[in-house]
């Protein structure tokens, strides 16, 4: 009851709802809907009451519960959104209950108790300070056309991040996204099935928004950044969330149909924080050296060597000269 009365207030936010309507669809006296209010209120959502006007939402506070509230309802991402105070890692969690769970859930927890990166490595996942979610993606591709999601999260990320702040956020490939030449996000992407068929994918995508600079531990400190340190202001979750999400959307919607990344390539191209740079290479163990020179059509990246062969990287670890510890 109590979310339906919110969910109605915040699809007609700034406009008025009266007492006696409510009271009616809902079924429960008008001194039930005020104490509702005063409860809304209390959770920090600011609610005018004018005597025979209603009552009518002016703003919401920055909380990520009820955010399913304002996803828009053409959209197949988040169609089932599931909220978690805690968790080990959102990525775990999606792959425990992906089997029964539609195509485009999102799972999101205000804190992640063992985040995870790539390769084994940890992410580190504050309460309430970041975005810690994952998707569960159920697309009728072939297993090895699953690497071309990374770059539609990335893509997703850089546009909805540059829309809801005032920075200049960059990718650098495949799956790291930057701001300030520091990371401001990574997106873990991992899947399940057989060559030919693809059960599900997962993508993971941890966002900094709030942290303090003394907030992160001491050995990432040099190379993680929030967009609270970049902007200087505290930002809100509810804004970035809702602007990936929806790119997202789009742009995995247009990946469904084309089954490539016609139209998305091109963002990635435009926002890379790797094209046109030196570039060094891990790869199975063997480091090598290069210029980031393209992109191809699925996403990998094209590198030429010292002696001018140019080769295609699929995945792998890529550090490009002047970001993180890779310095001149
Ligand atoms: P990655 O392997 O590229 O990056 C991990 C590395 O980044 C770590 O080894 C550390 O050096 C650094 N790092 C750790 N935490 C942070 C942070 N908060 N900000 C910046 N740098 C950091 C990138 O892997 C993929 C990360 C995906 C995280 C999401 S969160 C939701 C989902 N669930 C889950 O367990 N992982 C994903």
């Amino acid at each position: 009851m109590k979310d339906l009365i919110l969910k109605e207030l915040i699809e007609k936010k700034g406009c008025f709802i009266s007492g006696q309507e409510l009271s009616k669809k809902y079924q429960i006296t008008r001194a039930g809907i005020w104490k509702y209010m005063q409860k809304f209120k209390e959770e920090g959502y600011e609610i005018e009451s004018v005597s025979n006007k209603g009552y009518r939402l002016i703003s919401e506070p920055d909380k990520l519960e009820t955010i399913h509230f304002d996803f828009d309802e053409n959209w197949l991402i988040g169609k089932e959104y599931i909220y978690l105070d805690k968790v080990d890692s959102t990525n775990d969690y999606a792959k425990k209950i992906a089997a029964q769970k539609p195509d485009g859930s999102v799972i999101l927890a205000e804190k992640q108790e063992k985040g995870k990166g790539r390769l084994g490595r940890g992410w580190d996942s504050g309460y309430k300070t970041g975005i810690w979610m994952s998707f569960i993606l159920k697309p009728d591709i072939i297993t090895s056309d699953a690497v071309m999601v990374t770059q539609i999260a990335a893509a997703a990320v850089v546009k909805g991040i540059n829309e809801a702040v005032d920075c200049d956020a960059k990718i650098k490939w495949p799956n790291d996204i930057v701001v300030g030449n520091k990371k401001v996000c990574g997106i873990l992407t991992e899947l399940s099935g057989e060559i030919e068929s693809l059960k599900y994918i997962i993508v993971g995508i941890g966002i900094n928004v709030n942290q303090n600079a003394s907030e992160f531990p001491e050995e990432i400190k040099d190379k993680a950044t929030s967009l609270k340190i970049y902007t200087g202001k505290e930002v809100s979750r509810k804004k970035i969330l809702i602007s990936v999400l929806s790119y997202f959307d789009a742009y995995y919607k247009q990946f469904l149909k084309n089954h490539s990344l016609e139209g998305i390539i091109d963002v990635c191209k435009d926002y890379s924080a790797t094209l046109n740079k030196r570039v060094r290479i891990l790869h199975n163990g063997n480091e090598s050296e290069g210029k980031a020179i393209g992109m191809t059509e699925r996403g990998g990246l094209l590198v030429e060597d010292l002696h001018g062969n140019i080769s295609e990287i699929i995945s792998g670890e890529v550090s490009v000269r002047g970001l993180y510890n890779y310095a001149d």
